[in-house]
């Protein structure tokens, strides 16, 4: 038996991945990153990113035509772009594809937790420690910042927001500003016509061709800078498999059609599989199943949630919520502490360019209910089973803010936007299927194997109630700083 050709293996290159990466590198440990999308790398021509109207191939990871939450009416030839989107049993789950993952596609929300609730999911985890020491250093290193008071009151872009917080405290609900790693000064210059226009024009699903700290210009461009870290991409791992002292990876090599064009094997030592909570539950069920990996625990595929996501809107006459908005949100109607119906509803914009009179949220509930991820042999795939009327406690909250909204202002529920004006088909924050003190140890040490972690959204159980990859990046940090310190001794 050969020695692995590899010391660290690392599968994805999201948040959690981004974090074991540059942490190793800092500590002098060689590297290896494996992505199946894309580098996109944004340059002064501001052309890298589909642009979002009309949205072009790059826009779309694999799919023939235009995936964004509505209006999909562009279609356009297969290719591996930035936004993917996967179907089960009746929820769409979307994620990033690409060197920084679901950075590349996300709204910039940087949310710390409330401490309550962390401390309710994670009992074992010492929150003053997280509090004190780990949410602080990833919103840094994160580069999260906030938009300035006077540019949020005075800005034309912001009237959506505004008109959605005067709303909401004339229903009796309390509104909070919410950092993002979007660069405030750089949108302050899109403001006045110096620079070119990223969030102003409408730019975020799809990619941002300017202003936003994505991964790839921090956690990893640092991690790059150390000169260990080395990123392959359009590397998609197959098969993972425990081999002699540590583990084989099969690697479909493929081209931007999505067809595979090589076939690889890697050795390695130390595995991390960061490939976010679906990617991971496929990798790690599929090596359980097909005798790769025929130790992992029961519990890996369960304790998966939505994060209570549900997309709604409301519809009104006045006043109007402007044709120009940014695409960046930066605030939210906090009613988490309703003890009946919990809600942490982000003011969403609808940057269309058109006088919409609507506004448009992300409501994040309190979902207490629990999918399963299984791997189907027959159809070679993974399935996600959820209990039956999986978002019912999600909707009625949904459903008790946009009334008491239309009860304080008049207006509907956005029947256009979605069916019944409510999206509980629709998953942007998928969280479980490799959960701490579950299926891993609290450090993220996958059950069942030595050197084998998974430090990712599969982290936590379905559900932290406000946007997740600061808990994600913070998580991370508490694990690898563990793991170094003792497995890599
Ligand atoms: P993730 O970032 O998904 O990265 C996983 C990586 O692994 C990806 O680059 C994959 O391409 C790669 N991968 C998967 N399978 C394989 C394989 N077999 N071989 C090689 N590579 C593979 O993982 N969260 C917020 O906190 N604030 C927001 O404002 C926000 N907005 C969002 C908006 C959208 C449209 C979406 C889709 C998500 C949003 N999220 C937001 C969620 C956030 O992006 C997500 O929780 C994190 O990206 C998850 O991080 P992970 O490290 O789990």
């Amino acid at each position: 038996q050969l020695p692995p050709e590899h010391p660290v293996i690392i599968v994805g290159t999201g948040y959690g991945a981004s974090v074991a990466a540059l942490r190793l590198a800092q500590k002098g440990v060689r590297v290896l990153m494996l992505e199946m999308g894309m580098e996109w790398p944004v340059t002064s021509r501001h052309d890298t990113f589909s642009k979002m109207m009309p949205p072009d191939h790059r826009s779309s990871w694999l799919k023939d035509g235009s995936i964004a939450p509505f209006g999909n009416i562009f279609s356009f030839k297969k290719y591996t772009g930035v936004l993917d989107r996967m179907e089960f049993d009746g929820l769409k789950i979307y994620a990033g594809r690409g060197v920084g993952g679901g950075s590349l596609v996300n709204g910039g929300m940087a949310v710390t937790p409330k401490r309550a609730y962390f401390e309710e999911i994670f009992p074992e985890i010492d929150s003053a420690e997280m509090y004190a020491r780990y949410f602080p250093l990833a919103n840094q290193t994160l580069k999260a910042n906030l938009i300035a008071p006077a540019f949020f009151e005075r800005s034309e872009w912001y009237r959506f927001s505004r008109v959605a917080q005067q709303q909401a405290h004339k229903s009796g609900y309390k509104t909070t500003f919410v950092p993002n790693v979007y660069d405030f000064n750089y949108m302050e210059q899109e403001d006045a016509g110096t620079v070119y226009r990223s969030a102003l024009g409408g730019e975020v699903i799809y990619g941002n061709n300017a202003g936003k700290n994505s991964l790839d210009k921090t956690y990893l461009a640092a991690a790059r800078k150390t000169g260990l870290v080395e990123i392959l991409t359009l590397h998609e791992v197959a098969d993972v498999a425990a081999e002699g002292n540590g583990y084989k990876l099969d690697v479909n090599c493929i081209d931007t059609s999505g067809a595979v064009v090589q076939t690889k094997v890697f050795t390695c030592k130390y595995l991390f599989v960061c490939a976010g909570s679906v990617g991971t539950a496929s990798i790690l069920l599929k090596a359980k199943a097909t005798g790769g990996l025929p130790d992992l625990s029961e519990d890996v595929g369960k304790y998966w949630g939505n994060n209570g996501n549900v997309m709604t809107g409301r519809n009104f006459v006045r006043p109007g919520t402007g044709a120009s908005q940014s695409s960046i949100p930066v605030m939210a109607i906090d009613d988490w502490n309703n003890p009946a119906h919990p809600v942490f509803a982000e003011i969403a914009p609808l940057p269309i360019g058109l006088e919409a009179w609507s506004t448009l949220y992300l409501a994040i509930t309190r979902n207490p209910d629990r999918g399963t991820f299984i791997y189907d042999k027959a159809s070679k795939a993974l399935q996600l089973r959820l209990p039956e009327n999986f978002t019912r406690q999600s909707v009625a909250a949904t459903r008790n803010l946009i009334d008491k909204l239309n009860d304080g202002n008049g207006g509907t529920i956005a029947h256009l936007l979605f069916h019944n004006g409510i999206g509980d088909d629709i998953c942007y924050h998928p969280l479980g299927g490799c959960v701490l003190g579950r299926a891993s140890d609290m450090y993220g040490r996958v059950k069942g194997y030595r050197n084998l972690y998974v430090i990712d959204g599969s982290m936590i159980p379905g559900s932290t109630g406000v946007n997740p990859f600061v808990t994600i990046t913070a998580l991370a940090e508490r694990c690898i700083a563990e793991i170094h310190k003792k497995d890599f001794a």
